[in-house]
């Protein structure tokens, strides 16, 4: 199985994961992460500091290991994602990345582009020459529900106009528009280009959206670490996640 999941992801650029997160857990990870999204939407910017866009059409918040979702930290140190990546990449994982957004009704979608920066510090776009995206889908995604795009191979382009840093908004012959069901992971390399289409329901739609990269592969450019108060609130599963982020 972790075969054709490792050819997929290493050939292709993405594999999936379906029925990653059951009914039950599913249905405890949205009431934690609609818990703070009203309560950041109430209260404002909190005072931990973290990354918040607040957007009428886009809610997103970065850093969820620093706040109160024991559900949501449980997927990223036991989800399934997880759990394949280590297999395939036999090494122990540092997440780059956790994050909630909620892409609302009249959200407009997200050109192609990657999550990959080589020349930048920017942690959600690592340097890492390794990093996975993990994707875990927390509604059902619908072809006008926001259906993710993923354009196959483009993690191997050698061509001008597939280099990390382009976007663009026109639909390609051999794009996948993507949909799936609540609980469905997807697993892309940092280096695919992947877009969002338009929100044309009255629906939620959301997503728990972890990077990960293999120990052995270090940033190619110096990352600002966690300091030892943040860590220090972690639990012992959760720090080794997020602890030495370049080393
Ligand atoms: O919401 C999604 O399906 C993917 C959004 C995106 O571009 C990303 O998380 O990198």
């Amino acid at each position: 199985m972790n075969n054709q999941l490792a050819e997929s992801l290493e050939k292709r650029g993405f594999c999936l994961l379906e029925n990653a997160i059951t009914l039950e857990k599913l249905e405890l990870i949205r009431s934690e992460l609609d818990g703070i999204e009203s309560e950041v939407i109430s209260n404002g910017i909190d005072e931990k500091n973290q990354i918040i866009k607040l957007d009428k059409v886009r809610f997103m918040i970065h850093n969820l290991q620093f706040e109160n979702c024991p559900e949501v930290h449980n997927v990223i140190i036991n989800g399934v994602g997880n759990k394949v990546l280590s297999s395939i990449v036999e090494d122990s994982l540092v997440c780059t990345g956790a994050t909630f957004a909620n892409c609302k009704p009249g959200f407009p979608g997200i050109p192609m582009h990657t999550d990959y920066d080589p020349y930048d510090k920017n942690i959600y776009r690592p340097s890492n020459p390794i990093a996975i995206r993990i994707l875990y889908y927390l509604d059902d995604i619908e072809p006008q529900k926001s259906p993710l795009r993923l354009l196959p191979y483009s993690h191997t382009s050698l061509n001008k106009n597939r280099t990390y840093n382009l976007e663009f908004d026109e639909d390609l012959e051999d794009e996948i528009q993507f949909t799936c069901k609540a609980g469905t992971a997807v697993m892309f390399n940092t280096k695919m280009f992947h877009g969002v289409k338009p929100n044309k329901t009255k629906m939620n739609r959301r997503v728990l959206a972890l990077t990960y990269r293999p120990r052995f592969s270090k940033p190619l450019n110096h990352v600002e670490e966690y300091t030892d108060i943040k860590l220090s609130t972690l639990s012992n599963e959760l720090r080794p996640y997020f602890e030495n982020i370049n080393g």
